[in-house]
């Protein structure tokens, strides 16, 4: 420990607080009686791993580079992040961390009229009475389309764990254009993109999002097999990227956390914690070895081409069967479950292809799975499964998630330690083939605290440039000012370019954003000026502006263009239903207007070019001053319509 607390002393200027909260954290299991599968770890000093110990002793602390740009420069890498309880998608240029944009996808905003307006409603779905279907979200983990093993810049998806549903984000406008409902599922949680496909070589982009379900339930669950443990199941999920239909499930034991997808579009995989089927957490964590259960995809779409499916309550989704009863077989085998110490959580793809990475959570270790090995399964040419497995290393203590610097070195997050720990994937292999000398880990880092998900720059793709790490911490404790007793997250960043790594920057977030990736600014070409074609109620010139009535039925035609409606004022009556629609006919980048209706609850904005329109009951008469509020011109606060509603 001692040369990490040499490299991160000023960071870390009180060392026995962590030593407290590793002890917290660790209590709080034990306490429930839960401490067996954290014991083998649990030695004298708490935190100290049995592997290796990390490079020389006395290194210097590390030189690095500076993440603080002056006024008007530019960030070289974009951050897609998640924004948990608001159920957000945020987006932050790095190295600095400042947080660009939010969009919008489970939750109402009133600064883009999301959840208000009648385009985004029929996004996120509503009840017969026009009110929003769901009003919270949770989301967790965000990920990119892929071409060529890179980030090709058209989506990325994020997933709702409370109702289970997963967004697509457009990385043109940066807005989520649709939202998919999974069927027979609770807990969705893990997701990922493929990266091509397994047997078309012509298709080397996403076509397919796979949606791991944690929590187990009777199939349907109507109600049925309430008390029947034994019968509840999840399903594994595939989405087609560009519809956003469900295309298949299948229907496995234990619960999954998180996903990954090969280089080779072959293979999909989910962590999986309680393949005991327990539903009360001691149950949960009975075995010593739980799964990181695979997915053939290809025979999967054969399977369902072949018509081997059934579909469970109202869903027309063909569900294969994925159990481990049912795949015994190599030849035929759907699936695959790669034993992996138990409850682990996080599984990463390495970026050169080979490997899937699998963190232990509960047990100290970081699991290596050979793919290859894994595909020779599959084919008849491996006898065992588990020889798939080509190392299983001591880390430290609640190993989480794992990045990746495209240098053959795995940065995993120690949640219980409050740690990075950087270890070298190869040295690790001959280290389980038996070569004791070999030093896998390289070194440590003390981060603040008890970290969750992290990932690198390019981490992800086949690109990892070892750049930049940012890491999500779970507990910020003593970092920022005290704004009561909820506190922010703190999300670090660590210059991962040397040996060393070297924390550079510090970042409140509220909480929690859990997942995030970070990726070259080139890959992205988002468009600032919408084009009028691409919404059919755009009313595009000020000439077609004005009040339609069909009884009382009410069409009301805005269009803005700075500083001024047209039309200036227009007249309605109570018991009006209107559905008003508004393009804003301003072409120059940044000139976005707002358009309120007071005491009728109605804020949206519109970009330039861009259409938008709400439908109203008109239950009020008088006059209402319709305005605009997104400060666009020296005449902004002058920019107003007068409503005029007769009783
Ligand atoms: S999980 S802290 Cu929801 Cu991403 Cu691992
Ligand atoms: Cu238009 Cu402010
Ligand atoms: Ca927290």
């Amino acid at each position: 420990m001692d040369e990490a607390k040499m490299n991160t002393a000023e960071a870390m200027p009180d060392p026995s607080r962590r030593k407290f909260l590793n002890t917290a954290a660790l209590a709080g299991l034990a306490g429930a009686g839960l401490s067996v599968g954290l014991s083998a770890c649990n030695n004298e000093s708490g935190s100290k791993p049995a592997a290796p110990a990390a490079a020389p002793a006395a290194a210097p602390a590390a030189a690095h580079r500076e993440p603080h740009l002056k006024p008007g420069e530019l960030d070289t890498y974009y951050g897609l992040w998640s924004g948990g309880h608001t159920g957000d998608f945020r987006v932050l240029g790095l190295p600095s961390g400042r947080e660009l944009h939010r969009v919008p996808c489970f939750n109402a905003d009133p600064l883009i009229g999301w959840g208000i307006t009648n385009e985004s409603k029929a996004v996120m779905g509503t009840k017969a009475d026009g009110s929003l279907k769901y009003t919270v979200a949770d989301t967790h983990h965000t990920h990119a389309s892929y071409k060529d093993g890179n980030y090709d810049g058209r989506y990325a998806w994020i997933n709702d764990k409370i109702n289970s549903r997963i967004a697509r984000i457009r990385l043109d406008y940066f807005i989520c254009d649709k939202i998919t409902e999974l069927p027979n599922v609770q807990g969705f949680h893990g997701i990922f993109p493929d990266k091509r496909d397994p047997v078309d070589p012509a298709i080397n982009y996403t076509t397919r999002v796979f949606c791991g379900a944690e929590f187990h339930t009777p199939l349907p669950n109507d109600g049925r097999d309430l008390d029947s443990l034994d019968k509840y199941r999840t399903l594994f999920s595939c989405v087609d990227a560009e519809s956003m239909e469900v295309r298949w499930q299948v229907l496995i034991d234990g619960n999954c956390d998180l996903v990954a997808t090969s280089f080779d579009g072959k293979l999909a995989a989910t962590n999986q914690y309680n393949t005991e089927g327990g539903a009360r957490y001691e149950d949960m964590m009975s075995a010593e070895r739980d799964a990181c259960l695979f997915f053939n995809i290809a025979r999967i779409e054969q399977a369902v081409k072949d018509g081997k499916f059934k579909t469970y309550g109202s869903s027309k989704v063909p569900v294969v069967d994925g159990t481990k009863a049912a795949n015994a077989d190599p030849k035929t085998a759907l699936t695959a479950y790669v034993t992996v110490p138990k409850n682990p959580h996080g599984v990463n793809a390495s970026p050169d292809g080979k490997y899937f990475i699998c963190a232990g959570k509960l047990s100290p270790t970081g699991t290596v799975i050979e793919l290859a090995k894994v595909l020779d399964w599959f084919d008849g040419k491996l006898d065992e499964l588990d020889k798939a497995i080509v190392a299983e290393v001591e880390i430290g203590l609640g190993p989480l998630h794992t990045a990746f610097d495209g240098r053959g070195n795995a940065y995993t997050t120690l949640f219980l330690d409050s740690q990075i720990v950087k270890w070298n994937v190869e040295a690790a292999i001959k280290f389980h083939a038996g070569d004791k000398n070999a030093q896998y880990v390289v070194d440590r880092l003390d981060v603040h605290y008890q970290p969750g998900h992290i990932n690198a720059s390019q981490s992800e793709t086949m690109f990892a440039d070892g750049q930049w790490l940012a890491v999500g911490c779970k507990f910020s404790k003593d970092r920022f000012l005290p704004v009561g007793p909820l506190h922010a997250e703190t999300e670090q960043l660590v210059d991962i370019s040397g040996e060393k790594m070297v924390l550079v920057a510090d970042h409140p977030v509220r909480p929690e954003p859990h997942d995030f990736i970070i990726f070259k600014r080139e890959l992205l070409q988002p468009k600032q000026v919408y084009d009028l074609n691409e919404f059919p109620l755009a009313v595009k010139d000020p000439k077609e502006a004005g009040v339609f009535r069909d009884g009382n039925k009410v069409t009301v035609k805005i269009t803005s263009m700075a500083p001024a409606f047209e039309p200036r004022e227009f007249r309605l009556k109570v018991g009006d239903e209107v559905t008003l629609i508004m393009t804003n006919l301003d072409k120059i980048e940044d000139l976005t207007h707002g358009f309120a209706i007071p005491k009728y609850n109605i804020n949206f904005i519109c970009n330039p070019q861009e259409t938008k329109s709400v439908t109203f009951k008109v239950d009020k008469p008088g006059i209402f001053w319709c305005y605009c509020t997104h400060f666009c011109h020296a005449l902004h606060l002058e920019m107003r319509s007068r409503m005029i509603v007769e009783a």
